[in-house]
C-alpha cells in the first residue's frame, strides 16, 4: 500500500461516505442499485463515443461475477492532475463529483444517471481494474475496498497507474466486482442490461454496442443507424403506423442538440418518450413543452392552409383543434443534449431548464414546417389532420354529452322541447319512457299512450351512422344526447341511479334490419355508459306484433311466425295483415298490442343481451374487417330479431312483463 498518504486520505474519506450512505448515490442497495454501478461505467464510455471518439462499446458479464466495459475512444487521461498530483485515471475513480456539477470540463454533456461518476462504482466494488490504451502505450491501475481494523476503506488505489508496454489499440477497459458487503445480490441480470443497452443504442445512432454474457454464452450486437427513428419504428411495429417511416428532425441551437422522431398509430393514446443527455425524463419538462407547442402550431398551420386551398372539407372551419387532438396516436421520441441540466419533480426526472423550451420549440417548429412544406409529405400531413379532426369531433361530442348529462334541468333544455312528449306524473316509480323509432311511429305512440305515466321520445329517421368506428362517436349523435337528457341519470362516472326519471325505459323499434340495428346501438350505449340501468332491470324491448289475423267476428295479433301458423291452421276464412313497421298501426292498435301494461309483452333486457349487442356492434364497427365479413357471410339471410327471440321464449314463461300488476 505504498503512496497511501495523508493527501489521499481526504479523497478516500469521500468514497467512504458513499459506502456509508449508498442510497444517496445509487438509490437502493437492491438490484436496481447494483445495476446502477454498471450504468455509470457504460454511460462514461458512451459519452466518449457520443463526443465523436470511437464507435464501439463492449459490455461483458463474466463468470466470476465481474462486469466489464470496453470502448475504443481516446482513453482516460493518464497524465497527473495539476492540482491533485495524481493520474487522471485516479481522479476519475477516487474523486466524488457532486451531482451534475461536473459541467465545465471536457465532457460536453455530462452523462451518468445522476452524474455521480465512476468513483461511486469504485467505492461500492470489492475491486475495480482499469486498463487504458493511449498514445501507443498500455496502462493499468487497480482499486480495492479493504477492511482494516474493522473498518472498510473504499476504492483504495492498490496498484497506482503504471505503464505496461506498447500497444496499437486505443480505448478504456474497466472491470469491477460489486461488493457483496453492500449488495444483497450481486448477480447482474442479462435482460435488464440488454434493455438498457438497446435504449442506449437507439439514442446514440451508429454506435456499436456488444453485450456478452460469459455465464450463459448469450450475446447480442446492437447498432441502429437510424437512431431514434429506429426506436420509434420499433415502438410502432405492432401497432398499425399511419405512415412510414417516422418523421425525423435534428438540429443544434445555442449549444443544445435536439433530435425528434415521430409517427402516428391507429389508437388513441399519446406516447412521448423524452430524454436529456440520454437520461429518460418520464415526467416531461420544458423540452417536452417546447415540442408540444411546436407540433400544435405547425399542424394547426397546415390544417388552415390545406383546407382553404383544397376546400375539401368545409366543416373543417368549425373545428378548433386543441393540442391534445394532435397527440392521439402519437408515438414520439425526443432526445436533447445540453449542458448544466436541472432536474425537478417527484422523481427528479423532469427537465427544469427554462432555456430548453424555446430551443426545442424553435428546432421542432422549423423542422416540422420544412417537412410539411415538401409536396410529397403533404399526404402525411393530411393523414395527421384527419386523425386530429376525428379526435376533435369525439372530444366535442363527449363534452356535449357530459354537459347535457350534468345539467340539472336537462329535460328543459331546448333540444328536448318538441321531441319528448313527457308524461304528467312526476313519480319515477310508475313512469315509463318509450324510445320509438321514427317520427311517424312516434306520433302514433303519442296518440295511443296513457299520458299520465307514459312518455314518448321519437328517434328521427335513421339516427345513427354505422360507419362510425368508435362508440364515443355515438355520443356525437343528437338523438343519443336527447336520450341522456331525458333519462336524467347522467352517464359513465357521473351516473346516478337516484336521478332516474322513468322506471321503465322501453325501446320500440321495427322488426326489421334497421330496427335491429338501432336497438343494438341503443343497448350498446346503455351497456357502456349506463350499465346499472341494465343490471337494475330498467331497460326493456317492446314487442309489437308481426301480423294481424282477422275473421268476420274476431282478431288475433301474432308476435312470431309460429304463433301465426298455430292460429291460421284452425281458421278457414281469414284475412292477414303483415305489419312492416310500427307506423302501419293505428294509435289504438299500438296501445292494445304493445303499450297497454295489461296486454303487452316486452322483453326485459339482461346483461347477456347487452353484451351480445355490444359484441355485434364491435363487429360491425370495429377496425377488423375479418370478423365482419365472416358475420355477413354466415348471416346473409339472418332473422332480424334473432338475438331477442331466444330470450323472448324464456322470458315469456317466467316473467311476464305483459301481465304485470
Ligand atoms: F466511467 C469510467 F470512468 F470508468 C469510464 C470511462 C469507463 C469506461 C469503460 C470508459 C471511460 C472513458 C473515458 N472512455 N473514454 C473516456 N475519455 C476520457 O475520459 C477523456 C479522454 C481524453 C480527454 C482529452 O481531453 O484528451 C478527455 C477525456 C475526458
Amino acid at each position: 500500500m505504498a503512496g497511501y498518504d495523508s493527501k489521499d486520505l481526504i479523497v478516500l474519506e469521500g468514497l467512504d461516505a458513499v459506502r456509508m450512505r449508498p442510497g444517496m448515490y445509487i438509490g437502493t442497495t437492491g438490484t436496481k442499485g447494483l445495476h446502477h454501478l454498471l450504468w455509470e461505467i457504460i454511460d462514461n464510455a458512451i459519452d466518449e463515443i457520443a463526443n465523436g471518439f470511437g464507435n464501439k462499446v463492449v459490455v461483458t458479464l463474466h463468470k466470476d461475477g465481474t462486469a466489464s466495459v470496453l470502448d475504443n475512444g481516446r482513453g482516460i487521461p493518464v497524465s497527473p492532475h495539476p492540482k491533485l498530483k495524481v493520474s487522471g485515471v485516479e481522479v476519475v475513480f477516487t474523486q466524488l463529483h457532486a451531482g451534475g456539477k461536473f459541467g465545465d470540463n471536457n465532457y460536453k454533456y455530462s452523462g451518468g444517471l445522476h452524474g455521480v461518476g465512476a468513483s461511486v462504482t469504485n467505492a461500492l466494488s470489492r475491486y475495480l481494474e482499469v486498463t487504458v490504451y493511449k498514445d501507443g502505450k498500455k496502462y493499468f491501475a487497480r482499486f480495492e475496498s479493504i477492511e482494516k481494523n474493522g473498518k472498510i476503506h473504499s476504492g483504495v488505489p492498490v496498484v497506482k497507474l503504471k505503464e505496461m508496454g506498447n500497444t496499437t489499440l486505443k480505448g478504456t477497459y474497466v472491470r469491477f466486482l460489486p461488493d457483496d458487503r453492500v449488495f444483497k445480490d450481486i448477480k447482474f441480470d442479462y435482460d435488464t442490461v440488454y434493455e438498457r443497452l438497446k435504449e442506449t443504442a437507439f439514442l446514440n445512432k451508429g454506435v456499436h454496442i456488444d453485450l456478452i454474457d460469459e455465464r450463459t454464452n448469450k450475446h447480442e450486437t446492437l447498432c441502429y443507424e437510424g437512431g431514434i427513428r429506429d426506436y420509434v419504428s420499433s415502438l410502432t411495429m405492432d401497432r398499425k403506423p399511419l405512415f412510414v417511416p417516422p418523421i425525423y428532425i435534428e438540429n443544434e441551437i445555442e449549444d443544445t442538440y435536439v433530435s425528434l422522431a415521430l409517427q402516428y398509430v391507429d389508437n388513441y393514446t399519446e406516447n412521448i418518450f423524452s430524454y436529456v443527455n440520454n437520461i429518460p425524463t418520464p415526467e416531461g419538462g420544458t423540452h417536452e413543452v417546447g415540442f408540444k407547442t411546436a407540433l400544435t402550431k405547425v399542424l394547426n398551420d397546415f390544417a388552415k392552409k390545406h383546407t382553404k386551398e383544397g376546400g375539401k372539407d368545409k366543416k373543417d372551419k368549425e373545428i378548433a383543434f386543441i393540442g391534445d387532438d394532435f397527440r392521439e396516436g402519437l408515438v414520439a421520441v425526443l432526445s436533447i443534449k445540453m449542458k448544466n441540466v436541472q432536474f425537478e419533480g417527484q422523481t427528479k426526472t423532469k427537465l427544469g431548464n427554462v432555456e430548453a423550451r424555446a430551443r426545442v420549440e424553435s428546432v421542432c417548429t422549423q423542422g416540422l414546417t420544412e417537412f410539411f412544406s415538401i409536396k410529397k409529405n403533404e399526404n402525411i400531413g393530411n393523414i395527421i389532420i384527419e386523425k386530429a379532426r376525428n379526435a376533435a369531433r369525439v372530444r366535442q361530442a363527449t363534452k356535449r354529452a357530459k354537459d347535457l348529462a350534468r345539467s340539472k334541468n336537462s329535460i328543459e333544455s331546448s333540444m328536448l322541447i318538441g321531441k319528448l312528449a313527457n308524461c304528467a306524473s312526476k313519480n319515477p316509480d310508475i313512469n315509463e319512457i318509450f324510445i320509438v323509432e321514427g317520427d311517424s311511429a312516434g306520433g302514433t305512440a303519442k296518440q295511443g299512450r296513457d299520458r299520465y305515466f307514459q312518455a314518448i321520445l321519437p328517434l328521427r329517421g335513421k339516427p345513427l351512422n354505422s360507419e362510425k368506428k368508435r362508440i364515443d362517436q355515438v355520443l356525437a349523435n343528437e338523438e343519443i344526447r336527447t336520450i341522456i337528457g331525458a333519462i336524467g341519470t347522467g352517464i359513465g362516472e357521473d351516473f346516478k341511479l337516484d336521478n332516474l326519471k322513468y322506471n321503465k325505459i322501453i325501446i320500440l323499434s321495427d322488426a326489421d334490419q334497421d330496427g335491429m340495428h338501432i336497438r343494438c346501438i341503443l343497448l350498446t350505449f346503455f351497456f357502456r355508459y349506463m350499465r346499472p340501468l341494465i343490471t337494475n332491470g330498467n331497460i326493456y324491448v317492446g314487442m309489437p306484433p308481426l301480423y294481424k289475423v282477422s275473421t268476420k267476428d274476431k282478431e288475433w295479433y301474432c308476435y312470431t311466425d309460429e304463433e301465426l301458423s298455430q292460429i291460421t291452421s284452425k281458421l278457414k276464412n281469414y284475412s292477414l295483415q303483415r305489419y312492416k313497421g310500427l307506423g302501419e298501426m293505428s294509435a289504438k292498435q299500438l296501445w292494445d298490442t304493445t303499450m297497454d301494461p295489461a296486454n303487452r309483452s316486452m322483453i326485459r333486457v339482461t346483461l347477456e343481451d347487452a353484451v351480445m349487442a355490444d359484441k355485434e356492434i364491435s363487429m360491425w364497427m370495429g377496425d377488423d374487417v375479418g370478423p365482419r365479413k365472416d358475420y355477413i357471410n354466415k348471416n346473409a339471410n339472418f332473422n332480424k330479431i334473432d338475438t331477442f327471440k331466444k330470450n323472448d321464449e324464456n322470458d315469456k314463461n317466467d316473467e311476464n312483463e305483459g301481465k304485470e300488476n
